[in-house]
């Protein structure tokens, strides 16, 4: 199933009236606050973001999982699923992979494939928390921080053939997560798993390519339920700089106890230019892999804040971080979902670019913090959508992706396709 230029086109006639106006009333008010709106739409269409190759079949929880049909079968479907949301969106124009879920047969034949969807592969995954077939060393109780060198070096060299799956692809980037830790208190001597955990990570280092990075991502519990061994952005951040100037700390929004002021983590990490990607998705509780921007917009909205911020050029911003999804669906069609998250990434994105940094910094160094909410909830409460779409439209994407996802029944047209049996690897 592709989506066919014409077809877009024929969409964004229709829309062509209706957004004109919204578009033309909103820039007049953008111009008249001194924001620069032809650079604001090229910094929008520009902005990518990597979509997850283990979330584009329905997910599930241990308590049960409901099949959505037409789900890909394998790589080379998950890369036209992929393609169908960034012919819609233009803003999805990376895919990030897990090895083993996704490992390509023919990478030649993969990357010819991806390009013919205008996408490039964004980091690739490791998978230390799972066994595989004819494993020979189990990860029951760890993996790089194992007591038993035999499986730390079963690992490291797991990872270092996910970076040669990563090589023939063109990826720059590996995503470390592990799922190392304990269930109960005097299980794991913290200690020694940690400082092994380094000395593996170290191994992995050293085989990274000269313009790669790795990305060490943190999670304070699950599968481990009393400890973890990289529980915090803190022990990620400690680690990346034990490591190396290519060693960054990825934030997964999900990995974070509740209350966790995450935007002012991700401050601290972008001044010590030690923030190497996100993990967009959503929770209300633990690790809910939820669509980004439905339970806590205001922090995606902050987070972006700090970001913008912190930043000088937004190019920098663009190619200095891994802009990634990592969401699981269990009600939700997998690619609506993920439309609607690329959308609320990218509607949090313009609302930061919205902020008067002059008067916010007025209202700080004058201690005024109502002056500084005002400032702060001015441009987040300005409707962005029409300049989101005006992106879009200029890109040759839809106007509205998730309106003609849907009238050109796009999942019925997959279950044709492949059937309502067929299930994709990941979560
Ligand atoms: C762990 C995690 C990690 C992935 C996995 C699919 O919760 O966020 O990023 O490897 O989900
Ligand atoms: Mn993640």
């Amino acid at each position: 199933m592709k989506i066919d230029q014409q077809q877009i086109e024929d969409h964004n006639r229709n829309y062509t009236q209706r957004h004109e106006h919204r578009f033309e009333s909103l820039a007049d008010q953008l111009v008249k606050q001194d924001h620069p709106v032809e650079e604001l739409i090229d910094h929008l269409a520009a902005f990518q973001v990597a979509i997850p190759s283990w979330a584009l079949g329905a997910g599930g929880t241990r308590f049960g999982r409901f099949p959505i049909g037409g789900e890909p079968g394998n790589l080379e479907e998950k890369i036209a699923d992929v393609g169908i949301l960034h012919a819609l969106n233009r803003s999805s124009g990376a895919i990030s992979l897990h090895i083993p879920w996704d490992i390509p047969e023919d990478s030649a034949a993969v990357r010819e494939l991806a390009e013919q969807h205008d996408l490039v592969f964004d980091a690739v995954n490791s998978n230390t928390f799972q066994d595989q077939e004819g494993q020979e060393h189990s990860y029951k109780f760890g993996s790089l921080c194992h007591t038993d060198q035999a499986v730390r070096q079963q690992a490291i060299d797991h990872n270092i053939e996910v970076i040669g799956y990563g090589k023939q692809l063109g990826s720059k980037a590996l995503t470390v997560w592990l799922a190392d830790g304990s269930n109960f208190p005097g299980q794991q001597n913290f200690q020694k798993a940690l400082s092994n955990t380094q000395a593996s990570l170290e191994q992995i280092y050293a085989a990274l390519p000269a313009d790669w990075e790795i990305l060490i991502e943190y999670k304070p519990y699950e599968p481990n339920f009393y400890s973890m061994v990289i529980p915090d952005w803190g022990t990620s951040f400690l680690l990346a700089n034990k490591l190396g100037d290519r060693a960054q700390t990825l934030v997964d929004l999900g990995h974070h106890l509740p209350n966790t002021n995450i935007e002012q983590i991700v401050a601290t990490l972008l001044m010590e230019d030690k923030l190497g990607g996100f993990h967009f998705n959503d929770s209300k509780y633990g690790d809910d892999d939820l669509t980004t921007g439905t339970i806590k917009p205001y922090q995606l909205f902050l987070i972006f804040n700090e970001l913008v911020q912190g930043t000088e050029n937004p190019a920098d911003l663009r190619q200095n971080i891994a802009w990634m999804i990592d969401a699981s669906h269990n009600v939700k069609d997998p690619l609506e979902d993920l439309l609607q998250s690329v959308e609320a990434i990218n509607q949090a994105y313009a609302k930061a670019m919205l902020v008067d940094r002059e008067l916010l910094e007025e209202a700080r160094n004058s201690n005024d913090p109502v002056l500084a909410q005002e400032t702060l909830q001015d441009a987040c409460q300005t409707d962005v959508r029409p300049l989101l779409r005006e992106a879009r439209i200029r890109n040759k994407a839809a106007a509205d992706p998730l309106q003609l996802y849907r009238q050109l029944e796009v999942r019925n047209k997959l279950v044709e396709e492949r059937g309502s049996e067929t299930r994709a690897t990941g979560l």
